[in-house]
């Protein structure tokens, strides 16, 4: 059996039509089982060595906000190495751009890396990951479960439209401020935690 670790990134753990889509995918457990699931923030420290392999690259600065911004849900799996693999194709590819049709990542992912779910993507990787975040949080109980539906609206591929649109510097102000306000429909976050997923969101279009 191999282990993997599974997140919820801020757009997926906070715009709730997109959590409980992927919830809905994860608790099928066709292949695998959810052997631990908790709300956690992680630190910047902890994200810098999780994806160190892309230590300067252009966008960095913002994954590691991205990743650090607010509360993410964050858990451990186990799972054959195949149906690890074909966990990995539920997901699609990383940048929403190439991300398959039908995938999750094409489904409900906004833009570039702004792709809902983390999750290892091999044996070896999903077995370091998870010794390296349980000297952070215990990975060893299922401690949240989240909603398979919400009477909030998904927006996704509206603000994908208007997110290509201030990437390619056409519109920026009014594409912008509906970003902000289809944002704030979806989710429940308010005051400084609504400010940090419109930074998150933002910042990965610039
Ligand atoms: P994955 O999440 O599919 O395993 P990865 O491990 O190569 O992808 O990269 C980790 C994260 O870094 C990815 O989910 C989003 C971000 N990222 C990677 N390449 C990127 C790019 N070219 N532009 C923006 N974000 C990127
Ligand atoms: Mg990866």
């Amino acid at each position: 059996m191999a282990e993997a670790l599974i997140i919820f990134k801020p757009d997926a753990a906070h715009r709730l039509a997109v959590r409980a889509g992927i919830w809905s995918w994860l608790t099928t457990e066709r292949e695998w089982k959810i052997e631990s699931l908790a709300w956690y923030q992680p630190p910047a420290n902890l994200i810098e060595s999780h994806y160190d392999f892309l230590q300067g690259r252009p966008f960095f600065p913002w994954l590691v906000d991205f990743m650090t911004a607010l509360p993410l849900v964050v858990g451990r799996v186990t799972a054959s190495a195949e149906a690890l693999e074909r966990m990995r194709y539920d997901l699609g590819e990383t940048r929403i751009a190439q991300s398959r049709p039908g995938s999750l990542r094409e489904r409900f992912g906004i833009f570039g890396g702004i792709n809902c779910v983390h999750l290892s993507d091999a044996p070896e990787t999903g077995a370091a990951e998870v010794k390296r975040w349980s000297g952070f949080l215990p990975l060893d109980k299922v401690e949240v479960k989240l909603e398979p539906t919400t009477n909030k609206p998904d927006h996704t591929y509206h603000l994908r439209s208007l997110a290509t649109q201030v990437a390619g510097g056409i519109h920026v102000e009014l594409a912008t401020q509906s970003i902000r306000e289809l944002i704030a429909q979806e989710t429940d976050l308010t005051g400084e935690r609504l400010e940090a997923l419109y930074r998150i969101t933002l910042e990965a279009l610039t």
